[in-house]
């Protein structure tokens, strides 16, 4: 009991001043994170193509931050999340290993913004398909999420 009030407090302490993650202890696992997910989609790849993209909004209902590491789907050899910039006039994707999503906040990924990038796409996807993909958080968490296909140039 006392024990549990002075961590509570002690992490009080800790968010206030912003030092929560640096001196969070390796032994204590931080509580679950509430992570849902809406309006997951695939725009459907154009025939030829074995790469898509999938967008979803992702909501941290929890009150620790959310850090998603990875991304998997059964219809790609691999996944990753990827952030769209336009550098000196050229499109460009970089990783984005770590993606952090703090307590309240609501982060979307959107067409020309960030996206999961899907590679080696195993078949071709109809529309109104729905996708399996698996999100993994730092705390070892795993959301399973269903993305539907939709056409292209759908926003
Ligand atoms: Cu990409």
């Amino acid at each position: 009991m006392h024990r549990r009030s002075f961590t509570a407090a002690l992490a009080c302490a800790l968010l206030l001043t912003g030092a929560w993650l640096s001196a969070l202890p390796a032994w204590s696992a931080p509580p679950a994170a509430e992570v849902q997910v809406e309006n997951a989609w695939i725009p459907q790849p154009p025939p030829g193509t074995d790469v898509a993209a999938a967008y979803f909004t992702l909501h941290n209902a929890g009150h620790t931050e959310a850090v998603l590491v990875g991304v998997s789907s059964p219809v790609a050899a691999n996944a990753m999340v990827h952030e769209s910039m336009v550098m000196q006039g050229q499109s460009m994707m970089m990783p984005v290993e770590r993606l952090t999503i703090r307590p309240g906040e609501t982060v979307t990924l959107k067409p020309n913004g960030m996206h999961v990038m899907l590679n080696s796409v195993r078949k071709p996807l109809q529309v109104g398909e729905r996708v399996a993909l698996v999100l993994r958080f730092a705390n070892g968490e795993e959301l399973h999420v269903s993305a539907q296909v939709r056409p292209l140039g759908s926003q």
